[in-house]
C-alpha cells in the first residue's frame, strides 16, 4: 500500500495533461503535509504533563473500557451544577473522548449512602449495571478528583471490570510554595520566570493558570502560596490584593486556594503602626483590617506563610517578641475567617554559635502548645536545608502539642538545579517513613515504627486539628513546566505522596512514566530504574555517606567544599565536612555538638554508635578516621571515592539505557532528555573529582583501583565560576 501509493506520487509522466499533472501535486502536498502533521503530534512538547489522552492502541481494551464507561454519574449531595463540576464534566469529556474516541454521557445526580471514608475531600468511583460509573462525593471538588483518578486508571491501561474505589486524602492541607518573586524571577527557580503575569493582572488572565491549576488538581493539591517566602510586603497592598483575587478566581474551579507570604514589618511598610511589634494593639489591628480586606476580596482565602528571623528576614523576636506570639497575632486575624498560618521553622542565627542544625529545635520546643490551633509550625524535612540527604527533623515527633507541617523542595536546589535527573519522592519517603519513636497520646496502641514522620504529620499520633504539607515548586514558564523533561516526575510525586504518603517511590514513578511517556514495557522498566537510581546517584557523586552543604556558594551548583571565606561560619562548607588530617565528618554525638539529644532515645543511641549507624548518615553524626573499616571492609577513604566514582558511572549507564529508547520517546523530549544527561555526566565528574581532590590533601592517600584520576587540578576546580546560574543572582 505504502509502496504503491509512493509510485503514484512519484510517477509524473512529462507527458501527462497539465491540469492532471496539478491535481497529483496538489494530493502529494497534501500527503505530505499530513505526514509532517503526523509526525508533530508525536513530537511532545512536554506541555500537557501526565495528561495527555493520547488514543489507546489496543482496540479490545478501548473497546471494553468505553462500554463500561458510556454513562457516568457525577454525585454531591445535592447534586447541582458548580463551575467545579462543570470543571469534572470537561475532563471527562476530553479525556475519554481522547483516550477511547468515546462521547459518554454524563449526569449529575443526589449521592446517597457514602462510605465514611470518603471524608470531606475523597471520593468513591464504582460501577452500576454494565455501562455506568458513579463517581461520588461529599463535595464537588472531590468528584472532580474521583474524575482525574478515573481518568488516570484508563490511562494506566487498568482493567476497570471491578473498579470499586474509596479514596481520602490524608492530610487535608496540601501545597505548592512558590518562591516567586513579584518582578517574576523564582528564588530557586530553574524552569523559566514565574507563572504568573503580576503586572497584566488582574485584567489579563494568562489560560495558562487554568492549566496550572488543573494540573494540581490532577493530583489532588488544594493549595498556593503564590510568592516567595522572602516576602515583599507590596504584595498585601490593595492594589495587588485584586490581582492575587484574579488568581484566586481562575484556581477556585480546581479546589485551589490561595495562600500568601507575609513580610513581618508589612504593617510598617504599608504606611499603618510605625512598629511591627506583634503585642502591640495597632498592630494586631492592622492585621486584622488586612485579612478583613483579603476575605472580602477572595473569600477562601487559605492563609499566610511566614519566614521570621531567618536570613536576615524581620521577625517579632526584633521586638523582643517570641514566633509564638508572632504566628499568634497572625492567626488570631484568620481565624474567624477559617485562614491558618504556616509558621516556618528555618531559622538559625549568626549570632548562635550552637551547631546549626540544634537552632530551630531550641528555639521551638520551649513554644510547644504555646501557638493558636490554626497554626502550624512548618519544617524542612531535614534539620539543614535540603540537602540530597539528612537524617530527619527532630522537631518531627518532638513537638507535642502544636501541629507540625512537613515542607520539601521540589525544585531541585541542592540535587543538580535544572540539568540534572534526580526524582525525588525517594528521598520524601525515606522522611516520611523513618520512625521518630514520638510518644504520642495513642502509642500505647502503636506497632513499633508506625510513629513515623508521615503520621506525626497526618495527625495520627497527636491528633493535631491541622494538617499540612508543602513542597517548594519546579514550575515556571518553561513549556514542559519544570525545565527539565523529567523533574516533572517530581511534580507529580510530590502531589501523589499529599494524598497518600502511604504510596510507594517505585508505584508513582511506574504510573508517571506510562502517564507521561508510554505504557510499552520496554519505556516503562528503563526509564523507571532511572528514575528510581537517581536521587542516590546524585548522592553518590557529590555528597556521599552523610556529607552535606558542599556546594559553591550563592547558586549552590556544583562543588565547593573548601569554601570557608563566608561571612557566617554555618554558611561554609567547611563547618559541616570537618576534613582534617584525622578524619572527615561533623562530629555530632556527646564527643561534639550532641544533635542526637533531639531525638527520642531510640533514634538516637542507634546513630550514636558507629556499630549500628547507617553509612548513609554516617558523616552526618561523626568524624570517622581516613582508615575506619567500613561495613564493606575498605577504609573510609577508598569507600568515599567509590562511592564519587559509582555516581559517575550511573549516569554513564542512564546515557545508555536512553540512547536505547530512541525508537520509543517522540524526537523533542528524547533530544532535550540526551542532552541534559551529557550534562549531567560532565558535573558528576567535576563533582568527583573537586571533592577527592579536596578531600585528598588531608587524608594524603592514593585513589584506589577503579578511581579514575581527575581531569584537572585543584585549582582549576576551585577557580571555576559559574556566572549568571538561574534561580539567584549573579555572583562575581
Ligand atoms: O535553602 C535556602 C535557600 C534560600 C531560601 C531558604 C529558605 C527562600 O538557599 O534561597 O530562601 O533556604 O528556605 O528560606
Amino acid at each position: 500500500m505504502i509502496r504503491r501509493t509512493f509510485s503514484f506520487f512519484t510517477a509524473t509522466r512529462k507527458s501527462a495533461p497539465l491540469a492532471w499533472r496539478c491535481v497529483r501535486m496538489a494530493i502529494a502536498g497534501l500527503v505530505i503535509g499530513l505526514a509532517l502533521g503526523a509526525s508533530r503530534a508525536f513530537a511532545d512538547d512536554g506541555y500537557r504533563l501526565w495528561l495527555r489522552y493520547d488514543r489507546i492502541a489496543d482496540e479490545s481494551l478501548r473497546t471494553a473500557d468505553a462500554a463500561a464507561l458510556s454513562h457516568l454519574v457525577l454525585a454531591t449531595p445535592d447534586g447541582t451544577d458548580s463551575p467545579t463540576l462543570t470543571a469534572a464534566r470537561n475532563e471527562l469529556t476530553a479525556g475519554l473522548k481522547g483516550l477511547l474516541g468515546l462521547d459518554a454521557k454524563i449526569d449529575l445526580a443526589k449521592s446517597t449512602d457514602l462510605p465514611a471514608a470518603v471524608g470531606a475531600e475523597g471520593y468513591s468511583l464504582h460501577r452500576r449495571g454494565r455501562d455506568t460509573v458513579v463517581i461520588s462525593a461529599r463535595h464537588d471538588v472531590g468528584v472532580l478528583y474521583g474524575a482525574f483518578a478515573l481518568l488516570r486508571d484508563v490511562q494506566l491501561q487498568t482493567p476497570l471490570a471491578k473498579l470499586d474505589t474509596v479514596s481520602a486524602p490524608k492530610i487535608s492541607r496540601r501545597l505548592l510554595d512558590h518562591w516567586d518573586n513579584l518582578d517574576r524571577t523564582i528564588e530557586r527557580g530553574y524552569a523559566g520566570f514565574s507563572l504568573w503575569e503580576w503586572f497584566y493582572l488582574p485584567e489579563y488572565r494568562n489560560p495558562r493558570y487554568r492549566d496550572y491549576a488543573r494540573a494540581c488538581a490532577s493530583l489532588g493539591l488544594n493549595g498556593a502560596v503564590l510568592n516567595n517566602v522572602n516576602a515583599d510586603s507590596l504584595i498585601l497592598s490593595s492594589l495587588w490584593l485584586r490581582k492575587v483575587a484574579a488568581l484566586a478566581e481562575e484556581f477556585r474551579p480546581y479546589g485551589i486556594r490561595v495562600y500568601l507570604s507575609v513580610r513581618w514589618t508589612a504593617p510598617k511598610d504599608l504606611g499603618g503602626p510605625q512598629t511591627a511589634d506583634p503585642l502591640d494593639p495597632g498592630v494586631a489591628a492592622w492585621w486584622r483590617a488586612k485579612v478583613d480586606e483579603i476575605y472580602k476580596l477572595i473569600p477562601d482565602f487559605g492563609g499566610f506563610l511566614v519566614k521570621a528571623n531567618s536570613e536576615g528576614e524581620p521577625g517579632p523576636q526584633d521586638y523582643g517578641r517570641t514566633h509564638a506570639d508572632g504566628a499568634n497575632v497572625l492567626a488570631d486575624a484568620l481565624a474567624p475567617h477559617g485562614g491558618i498560618v504556616m509558621w516556618r521553622a528555618f531559622v538559625y542565627a549568626a549570632e548562635n554559635t550552637t551547631d546549626r542544625v540544634k537552632q530551630a529545635y531550641n528555639e521551638f520546643m520551649p513554644l510547644d502548645g504555646k501557638f493558636r490551633p490554626n497554626v502550624a509550625i512548618q519544617i524542612k524535612n531535614g534539620p539543614l536545608d535540603f540537602m540530597p540527604r539528612e537524617p530527619f527533623h527532630p522537631l518531627f515527633g518532638g513537638l507535642a502539642h502544636t501541629s507540625a507541617a512537613l515542607e520539601l523542595q521540589i525544585t531541585q536546589e541542592y540535587l543538580g538545579q535544572g540539568t540534572q535527573l534526580a526524582y525525588l519522592a525517594p528521598l520524601w519517603k525515606e522522611v516520611l517513613d523513618a520512625d521518630t519513636f514520638a510518644r504520642g497520646p495513642a502509642r500505647g496502641e502503636l506497632a513499633e515504627s508506625s510513629s513515623t514522620v508521615g503520621r506525626v504529620i497526618d495527625g495520627s499520633i497527636y491528633h493535631q486539628p491541622l494538617t499540612v504539607i508543602a513542597g517548594v515548586a519546579n514550575t515556571g514558564t518553561d513549556r514542559d513546566w519544570t525545565g527539565h523533561p523529567l523533574a516533572q516526575a517530581n511534580w507529580y510525586a510530590f502531589g501523589r505522596l499529599a494524598w497518600d504518603h502511604d504510596l510507594t517511590a517505585a508505584a508513582i514513578a511506574d504510573e508517571w512514566t506510562r502517564l507521561t511517556y508510554s505504557n510499552d514495557p520496554r519505556v516503562v522498566q528503563p526509564v523507571t530504574a532511572m528514575l528510581l537510581a537517581s536521587r542516590e546517584t546524585v548522592v553518590d557523586y557529590s555528597m556521599p555517606l552523610g556529607l552535606h552543604h558542599l556546594m559553591a556558594t550563592g547558586h549552590h551548583y556544583g562543588p565547593g567544599p573548601w569554601v570557608a571565606d563566608l561571612k557566617r561560619p554555618d554558611w561554609n562548607p567547611v563547618y559541616y565536612h570537618r576534613a582534617d588530617e584525622n578524619g572527615l565528618g561533623a562530629d555530632r554525638t556527646v564527643t561534639g555538638s550532641n544533635a542526637l539529644e533531639q531525638y527520642a532515645p531510640e533514634v538516637a543511641k542507634r546513630w550514636a554508635d558507629l556499630a549500628t549507624c547507617p553509612d548513609e548518615y554516617l558523616l552526618w553524626f561523626h568524624h570517622v578516621p581516613w582508615d575506619y573499616r567500613m561495613r564493606s571492609g575498605r577504609t573510609l577513604w577508598d569507600e568515599l571515592c567509590l562511592h564519587y566514582q559509582h555516581g559517575v558511572e550511573s549516569v554513564r549507564g542512564w546515557q545508555k539505557t536512553w540512547d536505547g529508547l530512541q525508537p520509543l520517546i517522540d524526537a523533542e523530549r528524547f533530544a532535550h532528555v540526551k542532552a541534559l544527561l551529557v550534562r549531567q555526566e560532565s558535573d558528576a565528574r567535576d563533582w568527583r573529582d573537586a571533592c577527592l581532590l579536596y578531600f585528598q590533601t588531608f587524608s594524603k592517600r592514593p585513589l584506589p583501583a577503579g578511581v579514575e584520576p581527575p581531569a584537572h587540578t585543584l585549582d582549576y576546580y576551585q577557580a571555576v565560576k559559574r556566572r549568571y546560574a538561574p534561580g539567584h543572582g549573579d555572583e562575581k
